[in-house]
C-alpha cells in the first residue's frame, strides 16, 4: 500500500527494516496522550510484525533515564514521542555500542537549532521536521509512529486501523486547535476514514459532546466565550430552558450525542444568535463550529468515541503516573483499565479546579515580559502547567504575556511550566527556546513547543531562572 506521508517513506522503511532485524527491542515512550498513543501504535505494529519487545515509559527523557534504558541491554531502542531532543545523549550511547536507536518523534532535534554540521544525528531518525513538515501543527509523535507502523506491515497486514489512535495523539498535542487537523495529519485522517475506524463531521466545537449533560457542555465552553452562558451555570440552564425543545429524558439532561440533527441545529443556531447579539466577534463565532473526529468502533456516549475526550482521558492517566492504565485503554481494555482511567479523570478535574482557585486567589508576580507563580507543594508538578494555562485570562492574570509556573518536584528539583498564546507565538514567542536556555543557565534542562514548554531546575534557582526567562522573552517579542 502507498505510504501515508510520501516524504517520510524512505526513512520509515529504513527504520522498519532495522527493527525487523533486531533481537531485543525496548520501546520507550513519553507519558502523555501523544506518547501513550505513540506507544500503543508502535506496540501493535511490532506485535503484528512479530518483533519481540518490552515497553518502558518516561515523563522526561534525560541522561539518567537513557542510561537506565541502556541497562536493560537492548539491541535496539525505539523511542516514540521523544528522542529527537535527546539526540546528543542517545548518539553517545550508540557510539559506545550500547544500542541502536530508532526514533519516531516530532520535537526539535537537539543541536539542530545551531545549524551545526557536527550536530548529533543518527541513521534511523524519523521526524517530520527533518523533511520540511511542521512537527508542532502537522504531525505528532503518534503520527510519526503511525508512519513507522505502516512501514512495518508484513504481507497481508493492514495497520491503517491505527490511524484512529494517531488522531487521538495529534488532537492531544493540540494540533487541531485551529478547528481541524492539517497537512500530514489530514492524510492520516483520510486513511482512518478509508479503513472505517474514523468518522469526521462538522459540528459544534465544544468539548464534551459525548459525555457531558447539555447544561455542563455549554457552561464549560471555555474555548469560545458566550456571554451569559460560558462559566454561568444558571445562564446555561435558562438558555436551554428557553429553547422549544425537550432536552431531558427521564428527568436527566440529555447529552449532545443524544440529540437528533434538527435538535442540534436548533441549539447551535440559538447559540450563534446569542453570541451575535452579545457582540462576540465574527471570527470567534466561526470557532463555534469545527471538524470533529469520532472513533467509529467505540460506543457512542463514551469518552473513547471522541478524539478530544479520549485524549483528555489518556492525559489524566499520564499525569498521575499510570501510563500502564492509559496504554491498556489504547490497546483495547474496556474493563478495569477503563474504569481506573475514568476515576483518574474525575480526580484530575477536582485537582484542577482546586489549583485554579488557589492561583486566582494568590495571584501572579509580574516581570517586564512575563508573569509567574510558585505553587510549592500546593499543586502537583504534573498539572501545574495546565492550571497555569487555564488561569490565563482570569482576574489579574494577563493574556498579553506568557505565564511561568513553578511547583516542587522533590527536595532538590523544581518543575517549571510555561504557557503562551498563539497570538504571542505569532509575535515571536518560542517558549521551547526560553525554557531550554533559561533552565540550562541555572543548571537544569528543558524544552517543548513554542506555545507550551517545561523544564526542571535545581531548587533555589527560581529567581535566577525568572531573570533569564524574562530577558529571553523580551528579546523574542521585541
Ligand atoms: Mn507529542
Amino acid at each position: 500500500m502507498d505510504a501515508p506521508i510520501p516524504d517520510l517513506a524512505e526513512r520509515a522503511d529504513a527504520c522498519a527494516e532495522h527493527l525487523r532485524s533486531a533481537d531485543r527491542v525496548v520501546l520507550a515512550s513519553h507519558i502523555d496522550a501523544d506518547g501513550l498513543t505513540s506507544a500503543a501504535i508502535a506496540a501493535t505494529a511490532l506485535e503484528r510484525a512479530e518483533i519481540p519487545f518490552r515497553t518502558v515509559f518516561s515523563k522526561q527523557l534525560d541522561a539518567e533515564e537513557i542510561a537506565g534504558i541502556a541497562e536493560l541491554e537492548p539491541d535496539t531502542v525505539l523511542f516514540t514521542d521523544f528522542g529527537s531532543g535527546q539526540l546528543d545523549i542517545i548518539a553517545e550511547h550508540e557510539a559506545a555500542g550500547d544500542f541502536t536507536p530508532v526514533i519516531a518523534d516530532h520535537h526539535q532535534p537537539a543541536g539542530a537549532a545551531s545549524d551545526d554540521a557536527a550536530a548529533p544525528d543518527t541513521e534511523f531518525h524519523l521526524n517530520p521536521l527533518l523533511f520540511g513538515i511542521n512537527g508542532a501543527s502537522e504531525l505528532s509523535g503518534a503520527g510519526a509512529s503511525y508512519v513507522l507502523a505502516r512501514a512495518l506491515e508484513p504481507e497481508g497486514v493492514d495497520n491503517r486501523d491505527l490511524a484512529a489512535l494517531a488522531v487521538v495523539g495529534a488532537v492531544g498535542d493540540m494540533q487541531a486547535s485551529g478547528g481541524e487537523l492539517q497537512g500530514a495529519n489530514e492524510r492520516i485522517v483520510e486513511e482512518g476514514v478509508d479503513a472505517d475506524v474514523l468518522e469526521t463531521a462538522t459540528d459544534l466545537a465544544l468539548y464534551g459532546k459525548q459525555t457531558r449533560p447539555l447544561p455542563k457542555l455549554l457552561e464549560y465552553s471555555s474555548d469560545v466565550n458566550i456571554p451569559g452562558i460560558s462559566n454561568d451555570q444558571s445562564g446555561a440552564l435558562s438558555f436551554l430552558d428557553g429553547l422549544d425543545l425537550d432536552l431531558k429524558s427521564g428527568g436527566e439532561w440529555r447529552r449532545w450525542v443524544d440529540l437528533d440533527d434538527d435538535e442540534r441545529q436548533t441549539v447551535a443556531s440559538a447559540l450563534v444568535q446569542r453570541a451575535v447579539s452579545r457582540g462576540v466577534p465574527a471570527d470567534k463565532i466561526d470557532g463555534l463550529v469545527a471538524t470533529t473526529y469520532a472513533l467509529a468502533d467505540e460506543s457512542v456516549g463514551t469518552e473513547l468515541r471522541d478524539a478530544s475526550e479520549f485524549s483528555t482521558l489518556l492525559n489524566a492517566t499520564a499525569r498521575y503516573e499510570r501510563a500502564d492504565v492509559g496504554l491498556a485503554v489504547c490497546l483495547g481494555d474496556r474493563g478495569p483499565a477503563l474504569d481506573r482511567a475514568r476515576q483518574l479523570l474525575r480526580d484530575h478535574r477536582r485537582n484542577l479546579s482546586e489549583g485554579i482557585e488557589w492561583v486566582t486567589e494568590e495571584g501572579v508576580t509580574r516581570e517586564d515580559n512575563l508573569q509567574w507563580f510558585h505553587a510549592e507543594d500546593r499543586i502537583r508538578e504534573t498539572i501545574v502547567g495546565i492550571v497555569a494555562g487555564m488561569a490565563v485570562g482570569a482576574d489579574g492574570i494577563d493574556r498579553g504575556r506568557p505565564i511561568v509556573a513553578f511547583a516542587n518536584k522533590s527536595e532538590e528539583e523544581v518543575k517549571v511550566s510555561a504557557r503562551g498564546t498563539h497570538s504571542l507565538v505569532r509575535q515571536g514567542l518560542d517558549l521551547s527556546d526560553v525554557m531550554g536556555r533559561a533552565s540550562r543557565a541555572v543548571g537544569g534542562d528543558g524544552g517543548g513547543h513554542d506555545v507550551a514548554a517545561g523544564a526542571t531546575v535545581p531548587a533555589g534557582t527560581e529567581a535566577e531562572f525568572v531573570e533569564h526567562a524574562d530577558e529571553i522573552v523580551g528579546d523574542q517579542l521585541s
